[in-house]
């Protein structure tokens, strides 16, 4: 095993000459991370699964362990001075925090929270942006996916693990609990380009635009002619869980926009979950794109707004497209 495999996040930090104020709000963040990590290991024996009774700014039933996630990374970042603005899928407006930090931090706490009662992968998702010092505070994050500093999930899985880009290249560190340290395991992780591997509810297909039907039948026939290869399908609930198979062996991530009254700009949200996931992805060689744009260079017009996803392989990507125009 070559060395690589034992540089923690930390030196990983300083030997990327990362700026120390942005290190430090990603280090609160993965401190957060961990402590959700702790809980959510024995969430069951302390009766913490299950609803409250609240939605959040999507209509969305919260969890308990939704509640509690989002509550640890607002209190941890708002001790650090170079946090300006908190913004996350679980709060309806921006949360001010020090008046002369540089950073704005946007995240989703519990991706695939639903998961959570059937011992499920869920995960939290953030984005580092630069604070706007101009405007209102909602400014800061109607920022295109482009201009984050940082973005990165931790998956909680059979392994905890951390999934970072600081736009130069795209690592997985892992969780060594004991030593409460995250250690690098993949070094400038790349996506295959072909892929064989899909990722999609299929139970949404009544609501389908036809163009996206059709491509999903491409994939049924496993692309027919002298190519003929047949296409095998994973779908976890939770998108963090499933862009991190795509980024560990390839695959795309489809979910379109459909006929559904909520879903008629697509399901996930544009700034929680989207844009992150995009810049992890493009700085592993793959694409991600709406419909037809780039996930990276489309503005925010509001805190949750919501964007069809179309992520992975970059030539299965491109292929999906050429359905879609
Ligand atoms: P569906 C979880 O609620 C989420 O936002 C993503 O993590 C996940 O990919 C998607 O929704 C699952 O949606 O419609 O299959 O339940």
């Amino acid at each position: 095993m070559n060395s690589l495999h034992f540089k923690s996040f930390e030196n990983f930090l300083l030997s990327s000459a990362i700026e120390l104020d942005l290190a430090s709000v990603v280090k609160d963040i993965i401190a957060a991370c961990v402590d959700i990590s702790g809980i959510l290991s024995h969430s069951t024996i302390e009766g913490l699964t299950g609803s409250v009774d609240q939605q959040n700014s999507s209509g969305e039933t919260q969890k308990q362990l939704d509640v509690l996630s989002n509550q640890i990374l607002k209190d941890k970042l708002r001790l650090n001075k170079s946090v300006k603005f908190i913004a996350s899928e679980e709060e309806n407006n921006v949360v001010t925090a020090a008046p002369a930090g540089a950073y704005a931090v946007a995240f989703d706490p519990l991706d695939g929270s639903t998961n959570i009662d059937v011992n499920g992968a869920v995960g939290t998702i953030f984005s580092i942006l630069p604070a706007l010092n101009d405007g209102h505070p909602e400014a800061s994050f109607l920022q295109s996916g482009n201009h984050q500093l940082c973005a990165g999930y931790v998956l909680y899985g059979p392994a905890t693990q951390l999934v970072i880009t600081f736009g130069k290249g795209t690592y997985i560190f892992t969780l060594q609990a004991e030593a409460n340290m995250f250690m690098l395991t993949d070094a400038k992780v790349t996506i295959a380009k072909q892929t064989s591997e899909f990722s999609l509810n299929m139970a949404n297909t009544r609501y389908w635009k036809r163009e996206f039907g059709n491509y999903v039948q491409h994939l049924l026939d496993g692309s027919g002619g002298p190519r003929q290869k047949s296409y095998n399908m994973r779908w976890t609930g939770a998108m963090v869980a499933d862009i991190h198979r795509v980024i560990c062996r390839g695959g795309i991530f489809l979910y379109p926009s459909d006929k559904r009254e909520k879903v008629t700009s697509g399901k996930l949200r544009l700034i929680y979950e989207a844009s992150p996931m995009a810049l992890i992805i493009e700085n592993c060689g793959g694409s991600a794109f709406d419909e037809r744009t780039s996930l990276l260079s489309i503005v925010p017009t509001s805190l949750h707004q919501k964007v069809p996803v179309i992520a992975g392989s970059t030539n299965e990507v491109h292929t999906c497209l050429n359905y879609m125009e």
